[in-house]
This record gives structure tokens, C-alpha cells and sequence, in this order.
């Protein structure tokens, strides 16, 4: 298995039981996450060498966000010690019409205000196959965006393959700050991950033409963006999860994908949700896995939505299921597959 690197932001989580609201609930459930760091543990998950690149505090809540991580097996040799505090996201978890809410609480984390000093990225780069990064990492701070393309650069440098996860976050820029910064780090990027909307606010691309009167997405629209997109950043691949919400319960989940030449529509599951925080994240990283085993992109991209339709009845970010349980659901009858 290959050793990968994701860099990011690992946070603590903390969301009210029982699908409780915010005003209501005197306790909250613990756990971590945070898009890379939710990445890292699914490949570390699927047997790869995944190292999380971050910076935490030298207190016991970050020894906590680092033990979550070796917990599942990432490697956390690369992460620096320092700086003030962890950040903190609250959940408030959506059920049938009432959607999730999600509250920030990230500023001055350590790694919105680590530099590129903390790092060593030839080593942490020497003989790794794959490097991920999203765009909440370079959304946090002026620095952050330095670090993520110094660790592109390295990674490029050391021939590794290069996948970016849009993920535009409006609480932490504005589109045309996302734009600015984004495009740039889009020469380094071999295999990119988004949708239609992550690629019109990180990117600039016009959105296609959603059918407002049946929902249906209209995949045309994605390959029209796609194929600008290849054009534009020559791109391996480009890729994305097509949500359709029903409620905040239940959703269809499936994904489509363009290398250039060829535009794939994957299968689609009918999804009841126990947890959607980390789909996209688990989405990324099965397709990932599915690459990095030599797959071609279509049955790639199959693993990566059967994977991420798995982690939608998983609580927590992060997506704990074997590729025995995604293989089966890629080959098998499974119930929840729909197409
Ligand atoms: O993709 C899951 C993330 O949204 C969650 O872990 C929190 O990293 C996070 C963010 O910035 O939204």
C-alpha cells in the first residue's frame, strides 16, 4: 500500500445527542474531524500509509485530536507541536425537514497560524505516491495558503500525484478571495474533486442549468464545466459526488467523473442519513484508494460513492468501513442501490 499526505485542519467536534438543537442541549458528543484529516483516516483505514500533516497545541486537547488520529492507524510524525488552541466546530445534527447547522469556532487555531518553517516537506514528500489537499486548508489564513502551496511544490518535486477537494467554505472567504488563491494552486493539481457550485465560487466556472421543475441535476452542465475545467488546468481527472437531498434524512448519492475524453455517471444509492458530516471527504478518499489500487477512474469512482454512501450511517466524520463492505456494495445486491 502506498504512503500518502494529506494537510489540513483537524478539529474538535462537538455535536448534540439526539438530534437535539443548540438552545436545547446541556451535553455534546466529542469526537474529531476535519476534511484531510477525515481523508487520512479512511485510506489509513484501507491499509495505505496515510501521514497527516497539521500543526496542534502542546496541551492535552491536542494530544486528544492527535491520539484520535493514531487511533485509526494515520501516521502523526509529521505533525508539529505549538501554537494556542485546537479549533472547534458544533454540530447540531438535521433530521427529516430541519437541516444540519454547523458554528465555527476556529480562529488562531495552531494551523491557521503555522509558517512554512514548521514543516520539512522533502522528507515528509520522500517516496509518497499521493498528496490531498482541500480548500478549507487554504482558506484559513494568508500563511495557511502559503504552506499548501509550498507542500504542492514539494510534492510536485518529488513526483507525487496531486488531488485537491474544492470545498469552498463561505465562513472563511469570499469567492473572489477563493478565486485568487484557488486558481493558482490549480498548476499543481493532477485530479480534481467538486461540484458544480465549489467549481463557480473557488473557480469562476458558470454553473450549468439545473432542471428547477423535476430537481434533476443536469449532468450536461457538469461536463460542459468539466471539460472547461481540463481545458483550463489540464487536469487528469475531474470528479463529483451529485447529491440530490430529499430532506435532511434521506438523499440520492451518486457521482460523475470526466478524464478528457470520456464522461461516467456512476450507480446511485438511496442513502438514510445517520450522519452526513465527512461524505464528501469519504467520497474523495475512496476514489483515491480506488486509483491508487490501479483501478481505471469509472471503477474508481464507483468505490469512492459506495464508500461514501457507507459513511452516510456512520456517526462521526470519519468513514470506519473495510473494502470487503464497499466492494460488496459495488458488486453485490446490497440494498440501497438503486441504479
Ligand atoms: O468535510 C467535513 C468537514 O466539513 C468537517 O470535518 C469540518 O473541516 C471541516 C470544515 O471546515 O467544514
Amino acid at each position: 500500500m502506498a504512503k500518502v499526505v494529506t494537510l489540513g485542519e483537524i478539529m474538535l467536534r462537538l455535536s448534540t445527542p439526539g438530534y437535539r438543537r443548540f438552545v436545547q442541549s446541556d451535553s455534546f458528543d466529542v469526537n474529531y474531524g476535519g476534511g484531510e484529516a477525515n481523508v487520512a483516516v479512511s485510506l489509513a483505514n484501507y491499509g495505505h500509509e496515510a501521514y497527516f500533516v497539521s500543526k496542534l497545541p502542546n496541551n492535552p486537547i491536542g494530544q486528544s485530536a492527535v491520539n484520535s488520529l493514531r487511533k485509526y492507524g494515520v501516521h502523526t510524525d509529521y505533525i508539529t507541536r505549538g501554537g494556542d488552541r485546537v479549533g472547534i466546530y458544533y454540530l447540531e445534527t438535521g433530521a427529516s425537514m430541519r437541516p444540519s447547522k454547523v458554528v465555527y469556532d476556529r480562529a488562531h487555531s495552531s494551523i491557521s497560524e503555522a509558517t512554512i518553517k514548521d514543516f520539512d516537506f522533502d522528507k515528509i514528500f520522500k517516496d509518497a505516491k499521493w498528496f490531498h489537499f482541500s480548500g478549507i486548508t487554504p482558506a484559513l489564513s494568508k500563511e495557511a495558503a502559503d504552506l499548501t502551496e509550498a507542500a504542492c511544490k514539494a510534492a510536485k518535486a518529488n513526483g507525487v500525484t496531486v488531488s485537491v477537494d474544492l470545498n469552498y467554505r463561505k465562513n472563511l472567504w469570499t469567492p473572489e478571495e477563493a478565486q485568487k488563491v484557488m486558481t493558482n494552486l490549480m498548476q499543481y493539481v493532477d485530479v480534481c474533486i467538486g461540484n458544480e457550485e465549489d467549481a463557480h465560487l473557488t473557480l469562476g466556472f458558470k454553473p450549468g442549468d439545473t432542471d428547477v421543475t423535476t430537481g434533476e441535476l443536469e449532468l450536461e452542465g457538469y461536463k460542459n464545466i468539466f471539460k472547461q475545467m481540463i481545458e483550463k488546468f489540464n487536469f487528469k481527472y475531474v470528479i463529483s459526488s451529485l447529491r440530490e437531498s430529499y430532506s435532511a434524512s434521506d438523499n440520492g448519492w451518486s457521482a460523475c467523473a470526466y478524464d478528457g475524453n470520456e464522461f461516467y455517471v456512476s450507480r446511485k444509492y438511496e442513502v438514510r442519513i445517520v450522519d452526513r458530516v465527512g461524505g464528501g471527504d469519504s467520497f474523495a478518499s475512496g476514489t483515491i484508494h480506488g486509483l491508487l489500487e490501479g483501478k481505471n477512474f469509472k471503477d474508481a469512482l464507483e468505490f469512492g460513492v459506495a464508500a461514501s454512501a457507507l459513511k452516510h450511517t456512520i456517526n462521526g466524520d470519519f468513514n470506519l468501513v473495510t473494502i470487503e463492505e464497499v466492494e460488496n456494495l459495488v458488486g453485490g445486491d446490497a440494498s440501497g442501490r438503486v441504479q
